[in-house]
């Protein structure tokens, strides 16, 4: 036996000692870069596609590249797979091709002859692109694809594909319920592993950019102590081609710089921003800009100068333009006026179109109010024709059940993107009128990145999303399921099934027909749809609901706020009109009497319950399917899944229940006919409380309240 060849079968024992410990482990770290093995009757197929790798020239992107090819093929393949001369079975990247259709990003996966080989080639104009096509091949594997007659060419529909971290300096999350934050300031520029798999885990759906911060932003993060970890991170991302950006807060010339004003027309302001961003650039050459909150919620802003939002925003535009900087700039803004709170995003910014520089995106939540289970789009789409637009949507679940169960959410980004703000002219859907999708991220330093498992499907959707704004939630669940459970149909099936039906039946048991912002407290975490005592209206309950004896639902026609009117003249004319209105935009638009008949001749009240009792038998059955597919998970994911859908079941009960509780108390009518009554009196979920929040399983209850034996699961006070 040769030197060689014993070298040979330590590596290819170590590649599969490394590949099954990972199997056995399955605490879901690897997300969907599992690189299980494949199964042994289809193993020699994929082996003579993926006899090693081929590369003309390196780079650290193109390194990337190899050192995810080597790690997944050799893995999923049982054998080591290195570098190799050109042969047949190569795979073989090319970069510096022409290739029309692909832009700067996208590369062409094709079966070809090289030199008398048989490859299959991988070629890009940049690395960057090169990088994208080894994750798509390695996908290929891993979805089972045939490889034999390759010819796929792809690039990304939007030039910005970014995740918004709502961390603080303090490790704490904004609306975070996946651990602490994952950058540990404390201890960077030390870099852990663990910033390298991020890395490769967003290089591998297409997201090109980050925000490390809140937008709730500590004006630290502009000093040197900080900037100079922030530059350790964009080192680590810099291969995989992902760009740093920051959150600052309006107010750092005063607070960082020590000036008298932050105002933006101020030359001294002007000056301490090109400053700022030329001593950033120094640290960070390919810096990406600045996020933006600024007169929102508290936030310092132009306003607080009497100057413009565009003023705001272009002041530091101009300090990054000479380094090829952007600005995002956020539209979610309200509270500065009385109207209804849909309007006024759009009352700020629309009529400031085509006042910001190139170099500002303004950056604007899928719905008017605020990731709500269900929204309409956002009137301000399609109408800044001159002003760059972004998409922002929420991958953490503040509004949908946070940390429970199976919340897939595609279908809700897909939902927006779609929508057709007929704007100038209809055929123009929303994804085709943005230059960028912002997705506030789920992740956290759980070991397994994000609260729940199914929870890294809305991270991975979001990056698909990105990068394809027309893929189906149905090709992305399933591309995700394979990777990430398995790849045997009798799991495929169901788990998208759920997945595609999961975000629907939430809106069901949470709010169904277009009710909104039915939550308890500034938490968002379970039912209260009578609250009604917080300080800004646009926080209670009440004001989205309007309910009383006689009806519910918020008035957006012109009888009432007049919100519809914000959209162009065909969308508004739909939403005004009852005979045209979706029924899931019903109360969203309009203020209806409980007794109102409904399209299919069913009473508003009927439907209501209905659709509450729709919800929650949905994630019952969710519940259910799961428990068949113990063959096909491995112990440590399927427990943790059966407790989340579990918990999942207990809280729509709780909120079906909470609901038709409090609903009923100022309907007088009774249930429909086979519709049970909550479990509960009224004042039994009003004397709900938590001290920690999610946590559903330990609320606190007023010992005086009424209490009966609960259906749902749920336990009276002691
Ligand atoms: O929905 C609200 C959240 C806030 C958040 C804000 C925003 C970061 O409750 O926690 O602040 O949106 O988007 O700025």
């Amino acid at each position: 036996m040769g030197i060689r060849f014993v070298i040979q079968f330590l590596i290819a024992a170590l590649a599969f000692a490394s590949f099954t410990s990972a199997a056995c482990a399955e605490d879901g770290y690897d997300l969907w870069l599992r690189y299980n093995p494949i199964e042994q009757s289809l193993r020699a197929k994929y082996v003579g596609h993926a006899r090693g790798i081929v590369v003309e020239r390196s780079s650290p992107t193109i390194q990337a590249a190899v050192n995810e090819l080597e790690r997944g093929l050799s893995a999923m393949l049982g054998r080591s797979i290195g570098r190799t001369a050109l042969r047949d079975g190569a795979v073989v990247l090319v970069t510096g091709r022409q290739i029309p259709g692909i832009g700067n990003e996208g590369y062409v996966i094709r079966s070809a002859r090289l030199r008398g080989h048989a490859v299959t080639l991988i070629s890009a104009k940049s690395d960057v692109g090169a990088l994208y096509g080894a994750f798509a091949f390695l996908r290929l594997i891993q979805t089972r694809q045939d490889l034999a007659h390759l010819d796929i060419a792809d690039a990304p529909k939007l030039p910005l594909r970014m995740l918004n971290h709502w961390d603080n300096l303090d490790r704490t999350v904004e609306r975070g319920y996946a651990g602490p934050s994952i950058w540990d300031w404390a201890s960077l520029p030390t870099i852990d592993q663990r910033y390298v798999d991020y890395a490769r885990a967003n290089a591998s759906i297409g997201i090109n950019a980050v925000v490390l911060n809140n937008v709730n932003a500590d004006p630290k993060i502009l000093t040197p102590e900080y900037l100079t970890k922030v530059a350790a991170l964009a080192n680590v991302f810099r291969p995989f081609c992902i760009r740093v950006y920051l959150t600052a807060r309006f107010s750092s010339p005063i607070q960082v710089g020590g000036l008298a004003t932050a105002d933006p027309l101020d030359p001294t302001v002007k000056a301490w921003w090109r400053a700022k961003a030329d001593e950033i650039y120094r640290l960070i050459p390919d810096f990406g800009g600045f996020l933006i909150k600024a007169n929102s919620e508290g936030q310092p802003g132009p306003w607080d100068y009497k100057r413009t939002q565009a003023n705001g925003a272009n002041v530091i535009a101009d300090a990054l333009a000479p380094h090829g900087g952007t600005v995002l700039w956020r539209a979610f803004v309200y509270g500065n006026s009385k109207e209804d709170r849909a309007k006024q995003a759009y009352d700020e910014f629309r009529s400031l179109d085509g006042k910001f520089r190139s170099n500002v995106i303004v950056q604007v939540k899928n719905g008017p109010i605020d990731f709500q289970p269900r929204e309409p789009f956002h009137p301000l789409f399609g109408q800044m024709p001159h002003t760059r637009i972004g998409i922002e949507v929420q991958l953490t679940r503040e509004y949908l059940g946070q940390t429970d169960g199976v919340v897939f959410l595609a279908p809700m980004w897909t939902e927006a993107l779609d929508s057709d703000p007929c704007s100038p002219r209809c055929g123009r859907p929303v994804k085709a009128t943005i230059a960028a999708m912002a997705g506030v991220s789920n992740i956290g330093s759980n070991r397994g990145w994000t609260a729940t498992k199914f929870d890294q499907a809305n991270w991975y959707a979001f990056g698909r999303l990105a990068w394809n704004p027309s893929l189906s939630p149905k090709q992305i669940a399933g591309e995700w399921t394979r990777m990430t459970w398995d790849n045997d149909p009798r799991a495929v099936k169901p788990i998208v099934t759920t997945m595609l039906g999961s975000r629907e039946a939430v809106v069901d048991y949470m709010t169904p027909l277009g009710l909104a912002h039915q939550f308890q407290d500034d938490h968002h975490y379970g039912p209260a749809p009578w609250s009604c005592g917080a300080k800004e209206p646009s926080w209670n309950p009440c004001y989205y609901n309007k309910a009383d004896a006689g009806g519910i639902g918020f008035d957006r026609t012109a009888t009432g706020s007049n919100a519809a009117g914000q959209y162009a003249p065909q969308v508004a004319r739909c939403f005004a009109d009852l005979n045209c209105v979706a029924a899931k935009d019903l109360l969203w638009f309009h203020h209806l009497p409980w007794t109102y008949r409904m399209h299919d001749g069913q009473t508003l009240w009927a439907s209501l319950i209905e659709r509450y009792d729709r919800g929650v038998a949905q994630v019952e059955t969710n519940e259910r399917n799961w428990a068949e597919l113990r063959p096909y998970i491995d112990s440590q994911r399927f427990a943790s899944v059966s407790s989340d859908l579990h918990r999942q079941v207990l809280e729509a009960w709780w909120w079906r229940d909470a609901s038709i509780a409090y609903w009923q108390s100022l309907s007088k009518l009774p249930l429909p006919p086979g519709h049970s009554p909550p479990a509960h009196p009224l004042s039994w979920y009003q004397a709900v409380r938590f001290d920690r929040v999610p946590g559903f399983l330990a609320p606190r209850i007023d010992p005086r309240t009424l209490c009966v034996a609960g259906r749902g699961g749920s336990s009276c006070a002691q």
